[in-house]
């Protein structure tokens, strides 16, 4: 018989009990910028030192944080099922778990592109991209991310997979941003969904769903556990 799919949609929640903060939990500030000033070509164009800063911090932040019980579980989760994780995070965490069919939304910090041409990426690694790197097409390499008003190239891809999902669990987003969030309206009808949040919102941000109001590293592995021994979701 065939494996059940599940498909699941993280976001910065699902990092956050390894050390990497949210986006949207600390009054709109974000590792002390706001979001607008470093995630935007704009920010980009007037300032490229501060952006690529910013970026070399949050990358050099990875080499001090860890997956999370979370991130494990979801891992596990592939000993009896199909499991397909879309992520709109730039970490590298859920590769570090080991989970094996990861789709980044909005690019990998582990990676660069060159400034001209978004189709040129190299893996880079985790030290610091200084002004002065060169793409192969001499222009300067900037983090493999995708920013406000940049298109995002592998939502069709990412639409395509949760339409064959026999199971939707979001964690740790707030499905604030666009089209990512709208990916939970492509599954089929009478998918059944899961949301893995403990945000103060009073009803779920999705119809219907189970919505468990704990923390991912909490919630997740007595979740998957219980979906193991079932053998179905
Ligand atoms: C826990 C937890 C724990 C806490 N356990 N849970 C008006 C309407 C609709 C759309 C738009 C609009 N105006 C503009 C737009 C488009 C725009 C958009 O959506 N804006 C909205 C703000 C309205 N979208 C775009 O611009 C996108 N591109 C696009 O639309 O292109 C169109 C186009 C087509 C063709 C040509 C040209 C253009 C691009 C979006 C890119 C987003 N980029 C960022 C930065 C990436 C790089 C980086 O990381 O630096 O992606 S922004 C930021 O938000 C980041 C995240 O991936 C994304 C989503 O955030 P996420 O993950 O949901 O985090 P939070 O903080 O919001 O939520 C955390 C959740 O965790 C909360 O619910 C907590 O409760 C929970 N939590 N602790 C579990 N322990």
């Amino acid at each position: 018989m065939a494996k059940q799919h599940i498909v699941v949609l993280t976001g910065a929640g699902i990092s956050a009990e390894s050390g990497l903060k949210t986006f949207r939990d600390n009054d709109g500030l974000w590792e002390n910028y706001n979001v607008y000033e470093v995630a935007t070509p704009e920010a980009y164009s007037k300032d490229r030192e501060l952006v690529l800063r910013f970026y070399n911090q949050r990358r050099a932040q990875l080499t001090e944080v860890k997956p999370n019980a979370g991130h494990l579980a979801l891992q596990k989760l592939e000993d009896k099922f199909k499991v397909s994780i879309i992520t709109q995070n730039i970490d590298d965490l859920h590769e570090r778990a080991g989970s094996s069919d990861i789709h980044h939304l909005h690019g990998e910090l582990v990676k660069v592109q060159s400034t001209r041409n978004p189709n040129l990426v190299e893996h880079w690694g985790y030290h610091p991209v200084e002004i002065g790197d060169k793409a192969p097409d001499g222009s300067q390499w900037r983090p493999h991310v995708v920013w406000f008003g940049e298109p995002v190239p592998g939502i069709s891809k990412a639409a395509k997979i949760c339409q064959t999902a026999d199971h939707l669990l979001v964690v740790g987003t707030s499905l604030a941003v666009y089209p990512a969030a709208g990916l939970v309206h492509e599954i089929a009808p009478g998918v059944n969904v899961t949301v893995v949040d403990p945000g103060e919102m009073e009803d779920s941000p999705i119809r219907g769903a189970n919505h468990i109001r704990k923390s991912a590293a909490s919630a997740l592995p007595e979740l998957i556990e219980k979906w193991l021994d079932r053998g179905m979701v």
